[in-house]
């Protein structure tokens, strides 16, 4: 360690692993935003919340920046390191620690990947049921800090609603233990939700324990193809009416189109403008309101054309559709909106952004996909080709403005799921008033007084 301030932590925590290989620094310090230049002072890999409490005391005396760091699979760039920051990745605090039958829950170290929790569950014969594409790579903390949704939220919720309590390691490097898992609690404040969606920045949570929910029922899925929103509307009221829904996902033409170059199969011979993937409790009584639903829709003229699942590998196949967007349009760094209103908002919410996107950026390509079910819809603009990055990224700041200010009107919020971080932090002021901001800065003040925990994330200082 040739940095003095690194020399010292090694030396007073000899356990503790630290990188300071240029591979691992641009490794661990980006996230899958990909639009800032890795530039952190070094990787640390803590074994346990002792030793993330001595990197926080160890920060505060040298003055260090610390960026709690889980999956970095984050799309607002919160995880990312540009400015000599010590990373903190809980990639080794990666395991379960303990499972209570009797409430049902599952206390695990935040390092844990998403896909791992499911595992877990399942082996007790329950389930944990927030999921999403990048389950594979994504941690618990990272879940947790960033409130992550996903494709099950119109039945399940977000994973807030999972987290019965945690332990966070503060700016200050107090560990504390909030919520007790307790299902009934009403002595003050519930503190275990500050640090839900805090992106890293009133700490490090280094353990969760989560609230486990009866195995999902058998299902199928239903690829089904639309001719306009409106109609797209009126099938989520009937089916939502009709069947038990596990979720209710949409994509353009133009995200299949993506995802089709990507090496998915075609569903249908012909190409339509929307689609839905639904997918909802199967059983002979789900499978016949399914069907007859599906026959009312096309009755009407709001779907014309359509697919059941007859197999779990077909219903993969489906899921595929959806779920393969986000990494059929990486190659092209896309720059994102992760937008929410009510959900009886959406249609005037689309027809106006869409409208006004399509005057003011004809040249653009606009990619739109989201959780229809939850109000969230996904815009991702890509980059045309004779347009370079940086003119790019400053015409797309011109796009989320007006987004922000349809979002204002709307009473819609800047970021669904994906949180604010870098690339939604000049918009915060669309969602949340002065007096709001005010008071999350003078929270973050007093779990962190130096300003050390993800400095320059959700809003500056
Ligand atoms: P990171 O990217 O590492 O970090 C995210 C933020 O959390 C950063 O601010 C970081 O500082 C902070 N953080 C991380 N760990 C901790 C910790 N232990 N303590 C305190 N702060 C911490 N998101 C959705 O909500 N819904 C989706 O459907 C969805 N789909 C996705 C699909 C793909 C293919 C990809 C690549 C991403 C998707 N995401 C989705 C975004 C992302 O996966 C989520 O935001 C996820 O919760 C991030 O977890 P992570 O462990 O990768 O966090
Ligand atoms: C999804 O819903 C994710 O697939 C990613 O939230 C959205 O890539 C995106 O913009
Ligand atoms: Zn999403």
């Amino acid at each position: 360690m040739t940095d003095p301030r690194l020399a010292a932590l090694a030396q007073s925590q000899p356990e503790l692993r630290l990188l300071t290989d240029p591979a691992d620094l641009e490794h661990y310090g980006r996230d899958w935003t990909r639009r800032w230049t890795p530039a952190p002072l070094a990787i640390a890999l803590p074994a346990n919340a002792e030793q993330v409490q001595a990197i926080v005391r160890w920060a505060r005396a040298e003055g260090v920046a610390l960026v709690p760091s889980g999956g970095r699979t984050g799309l607002s760039g919160g995880a990312v390191a540009a400015n000599g920051e010590l990373v903190v990745s809980l990639e080794r605090m990666n395991r379960a620690i303990g499972f209570d039958p009797v409430d049902r829950t599952l206390t695990v170290q935040a390092g844990m990947p998403l896909e791992a929790v499911h595992n877990a569950a399942r082996e007790h014969g329950l389930s944990y049921p927030v999921d999403f594409a990048a389950r594979g790579s994504c941690t618990i903390g990272g879940n947790i800090a960033t409130n992550a949704g996903g494709i099950r939220v119109i039945r399940y919720g977000n994973t807030r609603e999972w987290v019965a309590g945690l332990k966070l390691v503060d700016g200050r490097g107090e560990l504390l233990d909030l919520g007790r898992a307790l299902v009934k609690n009403s002595s003050g404040y519930d503190l275990r939700h500050l640090a839900v969606a805090s992106e890293g920045t009133l700490g490090i949570i280094v353990e969760a324990t989560l609230r486990l929910t009866d195995p999902p029922p058998g299902s199928s899925v239903m690829l089904l193809a639309l001719p306009d929103f409106e109609s797209l509307m009126r099938v989520f009221e009937t089916l939502r009416a009709r069947l038990r829904l596990e979720a209710f996902e949409f994509f353009t033409d133009r995200a299949l189109q993506h995802v089709l170059a990507h090496g998915a199969q075609a569903p249908f011979d012909e190409t339509y403008p929307y689609y839905v993937v639904a997918e909802f409790a199967s059983g002979e009584a789900g499978e016949d309101a399914a069907l007859s639903a599906f026959e009312h829709c096309v009755g009407e003229g709001w779907v014309l054309d359509g697919v059941i699942s007859q197999s779990q590998a077909q219903a993969a196949q489906l899921w595929r559709l959806r779920e393969g967007i986000t990494e059929s349009l990486a190659p092209y760094v896309p720059y994102k909106n992760d937008v929410a209103v009510r959900i009886s908002a959406m249609p005037a919410f689309l027809a106006e952004t869409q409208a006004l996107l399509a005057h003011e950026y004809p040249h653009f390509e606009v990619v739109w996909f989201g959780h229809i079910g939850d109000g969230n819809l996904h815009i991702n603009v890509l980059k045309p080709d004779d347009m370079d990055q940086s003119g790019f990224v400053d015409e797309c700041e011109r796009v989320t403005k007006l987004l922000a200010g349809a979002l204002q009107r709307h009473g819609g919020s800047i970021s669904a799921e994906h949180g604010i971080g870098l690339v939604k932090k000049p918009y915060l002021g669309s969602t949340r008033d002065e007096a709001e901001i005010a008071l999350m800065r003078g929270i973050r003040r007093v779990l962190d007084p130096d300003g050390l925990m993800n400095p320059g994330k959700l809003f500056d200082p």
